[in-house]
């Protein structure tokens, strides 16, 4: 970068930290800090336009993305045709067995008569309906699917009724695609996750129910399970199978084509607002959103560069760039998503009586930011954004590589005429 434009941009940062500070804003970066939507940098007509687009928090059900397998699809099913194969909540029946291949020593197993049902679950559901905010995002792909509160019941709670007794170190559970055993979709899990929540994360859940109403069936309704802290493959749609078994290691479908099925959630930002072709001298806003991955979120940062830059190659992910604070946004005063009388579920965790969030961001779930870069010179720039997890680790490192979930700096090329 040449000095002229070196000193260009550090003085007009500096102009914009004090502008922030003024209007009382800059010191949004703390876990329980933020700034609400409308007390926004009001001076600016733009920022407060790309704030006023902004998406909301929660995802209406139907407007999440899909991942969903098998032909054909099993939510695009008739009503009849989900009637005869369990996929409604009157006919839904869920087995819950000792792995033939490697067998786990259970009392009770649950099928054919013994199959649990829904109204086992709704009485389940009674003492132990547990809600919690959760963005499903597929490991695949590289913005979230959306983001809800997922409502359930804790999944030891049905495998306590087949009484285990031995030999039980994994479980492993699929849905129903059709009747052809190779459209079978499965995930795994050690099975000390689904009888004890480290770390307070939320339980692995049988979940029915998203935002407050009955899980859809393009959701994966009537029931899917929901596992907290996982990429979305874990949150097996139309789940009617529950197997106990003594494996040791995953044996996930999603180990094909060389997932990593076992590595949380990561955190990660991206843009929802990027400049376009602002005009030079003009303030330029931009907003996104964080995903807050299992390390937490304390920051989101960005960085405006020449295109022409050279950087060193020693630093590929920019670690000594002049990276500066974004603002991160308070919880919103409306969520969206849907929820009936746009109101959070009582007893939804991390949410209080009032339905506010009790800190912010919340982890596993989603935060939006924005920033406003003073004016640029005329030229080719690139905006880069990144994040900054509780632990003061920038991401994407320490785990940059795609197949464990999406997480790489976030490059916009834009031009300044
Ligand atoms: N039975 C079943 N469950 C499934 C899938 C599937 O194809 N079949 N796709 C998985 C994947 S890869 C993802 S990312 C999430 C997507 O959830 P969504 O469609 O509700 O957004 O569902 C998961 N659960
Ligand atoms: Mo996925």
């Amino acid at each position: 970068m040449d000095d002229q434009v070196q000193r260009f941009l550090h003085q007009h940062f500096r102009l914009t930290r004090r502008h922030f500070v003024k209007a009382g804003v800059l010191t949004a970066t703390s876990l329980t800090g933020g700034t609400s939507f409308a007390e926004q940098d009001k001076d600016d007509p733009r920022l407060q336009d790309a704030l006023k687009s902004l998406e909301t928090w929660l995802t209406r059900p139907g407007d999440f993305q899909d991942v969903s397998r098998g032909k054909p699809k099993p939510h695009t099913l008739s009503e009849d045709e989900k009637k005869k194969v369990g996929l409604t909540r009157d006919t839904w029946k869920l087995n819950v067995v000792s792995d033939p291949d490697n067998p786990a020593s259970i009392q009770q197993p649950l099928e054919g008569e013994t199959a649990f049902r829904f109204d086992d679950l709704m009485e389940l559901a009674r003492d132990h309906a547990v809600r919690f905010p959760k963005v499903m995002t597929c490991l695949n792909i590289g913005c979230p699917l959306g983001n809800g509160i997922w409502e359930g019941v804790p999944l030891r709670e049905i495998i306590w009724r087949t009484q285990p007794k031995e030999d039980l170190r994994r479980v492993f559970y699929y849905g129903y695609h059709n009747d052809k055993p190779e459209q079978m979709f499965r995930s795994s899990l050690p099975v000390g996750r689904i009888l004890e929540d480290p770390f307070g994360l939320p339980p692995v859940i049988l979940c029915y129910k998203l935002n407050g109403e009955w899980l859809t069936s393009e959701r994966g309704g009537p029931v899917r399970v929901v596992v907290p802290e996982a990429y979305g493959f874990k949150s097996i749609k139309w789940l009617n199978n529950v197997v106990l078994s003594n494996l040791h290691a995953a044996n996930d479908t999603y180990a094909e084509k060389n997932n990593d099925v076992d590595s949380p959630l990561k955190t990660f930002c991206a843009t929802l607002t990027a400049p376009t072709d602002p005009k030079a001298n003009e303030a330029i806003p931009i907003t996104g959103y964080a995903q807050v991955g299992i390390s937490g979120l304390k920051k989101v940062q960005v960085w405006i560069s020449r295109r022409d830059e050279e950087w060193p190659r020693d630093d590929p992910y920019f670690t000594k760039a002049d990276w500066q604070d974004a603002t991160l946004l308070a919880a919103p005063k409306e969520f969206g998503g849907g929820l009936p009388n746009e109101m959070i579920p009582a007893d939804t965790m991390h949410f209080d009586d009032s339905g506010r969030p009790k800190q912010w961001p919340i982890l596993l779930s989603k935060a939006h930011w924005c920033h406003l870069h003073p004016g640029l010179p005329a030229g080719k720039y690139v905006l880069r954004c990144r994040t900054v997890d509780n632990n003061g680790h920038a991401q994407p490192m320490p785990r940059p590589f795609r197949k464990s979930g999406h997480a790489k700096i976030e490059t916009i090329r834009f031009e300044v005429s």
